[in-house]
């Protein structure tokens, strides 16, 4: 555990800018800054929270100090934010002097962290300040912003609070156990197990929704080679980014990037074509489209119109696409490239595409005509992509962490156990195990129930200042 009585400081601004803020943190710390602050009237460590004062560091800069005293600051401790000139230079001497005055430099998240330990906000929230800051699309903000306010955390308390139910009900049935009635009412028993289950379930699989929010919805982009997969990466890029040429079996390794369509982050993986290759090499990096393919939610099956010549070809080129695919659970689109080269295959296929798999999974697919090379249909691909990924039409709390869907899956699996052995009978104070599991796993998730260990991995992955 770090030291949770050191004065710790960090920059709070990044480079750049004309104002930078170093934050400084702990109990005296304000005493600490009257031997290093000038105010122009007054000192420090007498100043109100939420004041702000004018003042220098004497030889070096000309200051503002803005003053929180605990517990109404971000860390719930007294705090000050002193705002200097951005120079690398005055911040670095700045440091020096909380440093020599006895302060030392925060570790990465450690201000969120003392935020957590003082009950400012429980874990779920304090992961949620990293995400926040991260975000770099409309959908991760919002994602973020809502679980920072709490909403996330209110739906945790809800199941926690039907768990504690329960847990009071079964040791009510305990405690009577002797006189061998059944206390407690089976039927509110299963509801609330029943509901508790469902919530969690809910919540885990969204994670589904909130990890491709956070990582970007994975594109494969797929097809024989030469029909036009890294022409389209580049396009919907709006930037070169894949080697095009008309050798077949150009691109041979995956290529990987991301892009912002509507406030939803996609991640693009242009592929090598697929054939039946003689060199080891591409053979490798077919094996890897195969992979890249099955991960993918939204998969683009790329078939070349002009080299299609019929209709009949069209359709086996398109069968193979879907023999990739699971199409129960990702999505596939074909895609009718090269519709810029005229008409001589327009009766070949119109919007929809009936293939027929080896499994007898027989589909009806859509299909769009583009032309990578001229932008033609792009903007009628983007908004079937932005539909596809089903994030803007998804409401409700979305969990975005592994270790939380991790910990919402063990819950509803602990709880499982409780409604199995419920329904065969098993001895209440048996099932009350299991039930403490539950709400075991359900605490690591908001932080009631942690270790150190757990918190050190959560808050090294911040930046220093947070
Ligand atoms: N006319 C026309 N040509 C296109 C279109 N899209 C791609 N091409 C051309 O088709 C050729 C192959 O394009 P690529 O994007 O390299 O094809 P690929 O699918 O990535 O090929 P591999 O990497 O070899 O699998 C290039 O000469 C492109 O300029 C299009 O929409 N219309
Ligand atoms: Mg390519």
């Amino acid at each position: 555990m770090l030291h949770a009585d050191d004065i710790i400081f960090a920059p709070a601004t990044g480079n750049g800018g004309a104002i930078s803020i170093v934050r400084i943190s702990g109990a005296g710390c304000l005493e600490l800054l009257d031997g290093v602050v000038e105010l122009r009237r007054g000192i420090v460590s007498e100043a109100p929270g939420f004041s702000l004062r004018y003042g220098s560091v004497p030889g070096l800069d000309e200051v503002l100090v803005s003053i929180f005293r605990a517990p109404h600051s971000y860390t719930g401790e007294d705090m000050a934010e002193i705002s200097c000139h951005a120079s690398q230079y005055i911040v670095t001497e700045l440091m020096g002097k909380l440093s020599a005055a006895g302060a030392r430099l925060a570790e990465p998240g450690e201000f969120t962290q003392r935020a957590f330990l003082k009950g400012k906000m429980d874990l779920a929230q304090a992961e949620a300040v990293a995400d926040l800051i991260s975000s770099t699309s409309s959908a991760q903000h919002r994602v973020a912003l809502n679980q920072l306010k709490g909403g996330y955390s209110a739906e945790l308390q809800q199941i926690r609070a039907e768990l504690l139910e329960l847990t009071a009900l079964m040791e009510l049935e305990l405690d009577f156990s002797e006189e061998d009635v059944e206390f407690a009412d089976r039927g509110r028993l299963s509801a609330l197990l029943n509901s508790a289950i469902a919530r969690c379930t809910a919540l885990s699989d969204s994670f589904r929704v909130g990890n491709a929010i956070r990582n970007g919805v994975p594109v494969a982009i797929i097809g024989a080679p030469n029909s036009g997969k890294s022409t389209l990466l580049n396009a919907l890029l709006n930037d070169d980014r894949a080697i095009v040429s008309d050798i077949p079996g150009t691109t041979r390794d995956t290529v990987e990037e991301t892009c912002v369509i509507d406030g939803i982050l996609f991640r693009f993986i242009d592929t090598a074509g697929i054939r039946n290759a003689t060199d080891e090499i591409e053979r490798l990096g077919i094996e890897r489209t195969h992979r890249k393919a099955a991960e993918a939610e939204v998969v683009l099956g790329l078939i070349d119109l002009s080299a299609a010549g019929s209709e009949e070809q069209f359709q086996e080129a398109a069968g193979n696409i879907a023999e990739m695919v699971d199409l129960e659970r990702q999505k596939l689109l074909i895609l009718a490239n090269k519709a810029d080269l005229g008409p001589c295959n327009k009766n070949v296929i119109d919007s929809n595409i009936f293939v027929s798999r080896a499994d007898n999974k027989h589909n009806t697919i859509e299909i769009l005509h583009i032309s990578a090379k001229t932008g033609l249909g792009l903007e009628e691909l983007r908004s079937h992509l932005v539909s596809a990924s089903g994030i803007a039409s998804a409401n409700g709390t979305l969990v975005t962490n592994a270790r939380h869907a991790e910990a919402l899956r063990a819950t509803a699996s602990a709880l499982a156990a409780v409604r199995s052995g419920l329904a065969s009978g098993t001895p209440t104070d048996l099932l009350a195990e299991d039930l403490r599991s539950a709400l075991g796993h359900l605490g690591t998730i908001t932080g009631q129930i942690t270790t150190n260990e757990v918190l050190g991995e959560i808050f090294s992955t911040f930046c220093i200042g947070k």
